[in-house]
């Protein structure tokens, strides 16, 4: 295996290096302290819709163990942390009053990053919305894009002089799609008309926030977070071409298209018929509002075929947990894609890892496959960054073990253990990789500078 050295010798001193999470997934007190109810309070209560029938009440308990983790973070030596705000927990109705103890919990972990020296980067909407807002319609209403503005604004003056960049969603696809069209996700909807019209209100209110912070004198850096994957054709067969290019059109492009180009792709739009968003004039011109960065969050490509959707277990590379496959050259290859067909603002990974079965044993969990996927994805960002792709940073999905959405805790991403019976933390062998890997981006320290 090479030296992190090497690896790490291959990018800039000024390259961002994180870890993230979202703050359903690991805050829990979900009805403390003024909390409102967000539509995964909600959703987790639905019979069946948790693996293992869990909820976010308690989750990492991150909420009561705040500065612990802040002081588990700034041990792995990151320079950044990726966290979001959880809409109801500073504004319980999505609209009207606001909560002082909920904007307190934020000040203090940003105020705590800062006495770190680590750079706050916060998420608006990692998909906890107020419950009370979907009991209005949600995102399917345009009076939420307004609401969003209004947060988005609320957040920049209480904490925006702390923090380094403002993302306003994550994975607006996951929202739509798996939350509005396939119902496995929080509102569990199950309309594909539906999830097409949230998806344009979802990138609209990205752009409405993006302008409007801007012109209230917003000094973060600004972006929006996709999931995104190259499809690959299964075969050579014309047919498995053609289904791949309709599949990224649709899945891929109907994102980046409209963010970068200002307008959706025709091929598919061309397709939808009665589905069709409604698009109000001057929508498409703000959802192409001018971003500082892109973030995007890699896990693996997407095999498509024309026939049969394509088996996983047949391609014969290593699968996680999820079963996805473990395929770095992707996000090369994904990089360049989007380098090819855009002019890209700074692009920041923010979010890339794996689930891996991970025991703890002795107190150390040896997830040498967890470490291997981190080097290998790092060098793809590396391969895409020497190819010209402006890559300003990277974070790990996840700092720790957490909730999984539908999957509750059945699934590990963490790059730290955690026993949801007793809270411990411990770092797994990722961990301590992760950590001896930003040491060496660092360079020799002077003597004395500590470990
Ligand atoms: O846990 C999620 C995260 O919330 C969003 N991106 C994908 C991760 C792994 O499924």
């Amino acid at each position: 295996m090479p030296l992190p050295e090497t690896l790490a010798h291959r990018f800039p001193a000024d390259f961002i290096w994180g870890v993230a999470t979202s703050s359903f997934q690991i805050e829990g007190a979900a009805r403390e302290d003024g909390k409102g109810e967000s539509i995964w309070d909600r959703f987790c209560q639905a019979p069946d819709a948790i693996l293992d029938a869990s909820n976010g009440d308690v989750a990492c308990d991150h909420y009561h163990r705040l500065d612990s983790d802040l002081d588990l973070i700034a041990s792995l030596g990151v320079t950044a942390y990726r966290f979001s705000v959880s809409w109801p927990r500073v504004q319980p109705k999505g609209a009207g009053t606001w909560n002082a103890k909920g904007l307190d919990f934020y000040e203090r972990l940003v105020d705590g990053l800062a006495r770190r020296g680590i750079q706050a980067h916060l998420t608006l909407n990692h998909w906890d919305l107020p419950q009370a807002l979907q009991d209005r319609g949600g995102w399917t209403e345009r009076d939420t894009m307004s609401r969003f503005v209004d947060y988005a604004l609320a957040m920049n003056r209480r904490l925006g002089d702390r923090v380094a960049a403002i993302t306003t969603h994550n994975e607006p696809w996951v929202i739509a799609v798996l939350g509005h069209e396939q119902g496995n996700f929080a509102p569990g909807l199950k309309s594909r008309k539906t999830a097409l019209q949230v998806a344009h209100h979802l990138l609209v209110s990205h752009g409405m926030a993006v302008q409007a912070l801007r012109a209230d004198g917003c000094r973060s850096q600004l972006g929006i977070v996709l999931n995104l994957s190259p499809m690959v054709p299964a075969t050579d067969s014309p047919q498995d071409h053609a289904a791949a290019l309709k599949a990224d059109a649709a899945g891929r492009r109907w994102y980046t298209d409209p963010l970068f180009l200002g307008a959706y792709p025709q091929e598919v739009m061309a397709e939808l018929g009665a589905d069709a968003p409604v698009i109000h004039p001057g929508d498409m011109a703000h959802i192409a509002a001018p971003i500082d960065y892109l973030g995007v969050n890699y896990y693996t490509r997407q095999v498509i075929s024309a026939g049969e959707p394509f088996d996983n277990k047949t391609s014969g590379l290593p699968l996680t947990e999820m079963g996805w496959e473990v395929y770095a050259r992707g996000l090369t290859d994904l990089l360049l894609l989007l380098h090819r067909d855009y002019q890209l603002p700074d692009v920041l990974i923010t979010e890339n890892g794996g689930a891996f079965k991970d025991p703890l044993s002795d107190g150390r969990v040896q997830d040498a496959d967890r470490v291997d996927y981190l080097r290998t994805h790092i060098a793809a960002v590396a391969d895409a960054r020497d190819q010209g792709v402006p890559m300003r940073g990277y974070m790990v999905w996840s700092l720790m073990d957490n909730f999984e959405w539908s999957s509750g805790y059945t699934k590990r991403f963490g790059i730290v253990h955690v026993d949801y019976a007793t809270q411990t933390r411990t770092l797994k062998d990722s961990a301590l990789w992760y950590r001896d890997f930003l040491r060496a981006c660092r360079g020799p320290q002077p003597v004395g500078a500590g470990a």
